[in-house]
């Protein structure tokens, strides 16, 4: 096992992090910008290390200056989190030659999947349902046209290089496709230098529900069932909850056996999620992540799992601590991601905490780097905290959820939190029944936006 590892991240999940590395007696480095000197994760950390200005792109996302953190501290492997590096290939690759293990898959699997034909071609051949589309790339418009015509419309375009929703475009007709085609192509070159595109089949109310997946690098797959992400706002989640209220326990075993299998035969290591399109009793894969994701402790909350643990363990080469049939679900359990934003507009709002007391109780966790008078920087993500709770079957979570927010306090800012207060009041929260585009057509309706 690791004596040290370093934490190549800030807020929430640094802490998130260091906790695991604590309970397993593993010493924890942080990294910080100069805005986050007094940040939490500083703070909390065994040492700390600067490694550079305010913005991300020259602190977080440098990798010789964590490179070099590594090196002076010693610490013997890196966890990445989630965003920053924790999904670049080529700071996997440089890790490799530095002798520094990375918490998480290798860069060729992360390569892999970062091309989205790419991971859509090795799904479809590991056996994982696919929605239907172009074989491979779509180079001219005429291509385009045929390729549309043949699967019937309504089609969408998407970057080959994206994700998150990012140089994508839907033709409802073939009057539309010529103009879809060519914005996103523009789109794609803009974001990501390579204006590549495939299409797809429209699926016009889809569910978003992925798979939790872990491997142990040498063959062995298994899944910890699903988690729906229906709920978001400009391809930002929202409100995630494990189980699916929609999923039976039958779908559950067939998809999560296909994704555990898939994972055993790419030799996969570590965590990583599988992300689907649910319509009519059907999964259509779209991508997959290759990172510990932001709403991870819903699936650690059902399945009393420490997924993070289980990376560290992974990445040690010591596998994983439990096998498929150890893992059964326990009730229900709920996040809310809380944001550092003024509603209606959602605009970002950073500023000092005046006041800050955390809700506890049964089944109540709150991930969090906040402290009453700790200033929330301008530069980085607006999350500053998420809210899980656990309860014994869904309405018991919902409850659990309406009391816990009662008890939060953030003064000083503006935050998510009253989005949340009315969500609960909704019938459609209450019963589960939404698809990807209800929160945008709810927020249209009730804030006019
Ligand atoms: C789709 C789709 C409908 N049909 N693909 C958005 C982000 C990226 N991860 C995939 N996305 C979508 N792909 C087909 N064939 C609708 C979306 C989509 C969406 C997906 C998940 C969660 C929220 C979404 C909001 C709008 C569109």
């Amino acid at each position: 096992m690791f004596d040290k590892i370093l934490i190549a991240n800030r807020g929430e999940i640094a802490l998130r992090v260091i906790r695991a590395c604590r309970e397993m007696g593993i010493a924890s480095v942080a990294v910080h910008s100069t805005a986050d000197s007094d940040a939490m994760h500083v703070r909390m950390a065994d040492e700390s290390v600067c490694i550079g200005p305010n913005s991300s792109t020259d602190s977080y996302l440098s990798v010789p200056a964590i490179v070099a953190a590594c090196e002076v501290t010693g610490a013997q492997a890196i966890h990445p989190g989630y965003g920053f590096l924790s999904e670049n290939a080529n700071f996997v690759q440089i890790l490799e030659d530095h002798d520094i293990k990375f918490i998480g898959p290798s860069a060729e699997h992360i390569r892999m999947m970062g091309d989205k034909i790419t991971a859509k071609e090795t799904a479809a051949k590991l056996g994982i349902p696919v929605v239907p589309g172009s074989a491979g790339g779509v180079p001219t418009i005429e291509d385009a046209k045929k390729v549309a015509a043949e699967m019937g419309y309504p089609v969408i375009i998407k970057a080959t290089a994206g994700g998150g929703g990012r140089g994508m475009k839907v033709a409802l007709n073939e009057d539309e496709i010529e103009s879809a085609f060519r914005t996103a192509r523009s789109e794609s070159k803009a974001a990501f230098g390579n204006d590549e595109v495939y299409i797809e089949k429209y699926l016009q109310r889809p569910r978003h529900i992925e798979i939790q997946v872990f491997g142990d690098g040498k063959g062995r797959g298994v899944h910890l069932g699903e988690r729906d992400c229906s709920l978001q706002r400009r391809h930002q989640k929202v409100f995630e909850e494990a189980p699916g209220p929609c999923i039976t326990p039958e779908e559950r075993a067939r998809i999560g056996k296909i994704c555990a299998d898939a994972i055993g035969q790419m030799g996969y290591a570590g965590a990583g999620t599988i992300e689907f399109l649910y319509e009519d009793g059907e999964f259509y894969f779209i991508e997959m992540n290759t990172r510990l994701q932001v709403e991870h402790p819903v699936t650690e909350a059902i399945f009393g799992v420490d997924l993070v643990r289980q990376q560290i363990m992974v990445a040690a080469g010591l596998g994983m601590e439990f096998e498929q049939d150890d893992l059964q679900i326990n009730g229900h359990a709920i996040e809310v991601r809380i944001n550092a934003e003024k509603l209606p507009n959602f605009s970002p709002c950073p500023g000092k905490i005046t006041a800050y007391h955390a809700p506890g109780g049964l089944g109540v966790r709150m991930d969090s780097a906040l402290y009453t008078g700790y200033s929330i920087p301008p530069y980085y993500d607006s999350l500053i905290a998420k809210l899980i709770v656990h309860g014994r079957d869904r309405p018991e979570a919902l409850a659990r959820l309406h009391r816990a927010l009662g008890e939060l306090i953030v003064d000083g800012i503006d935050t998510t939190v009253p989005l949340f207060d009315a969500l609960l009041q909704e019938p459609d929260v209450q019963s589960g029944n939404y698809s990807i585009h209800w929160l945008e057509k709810w927020l249209e309706r009730n804030f006019g936006k």
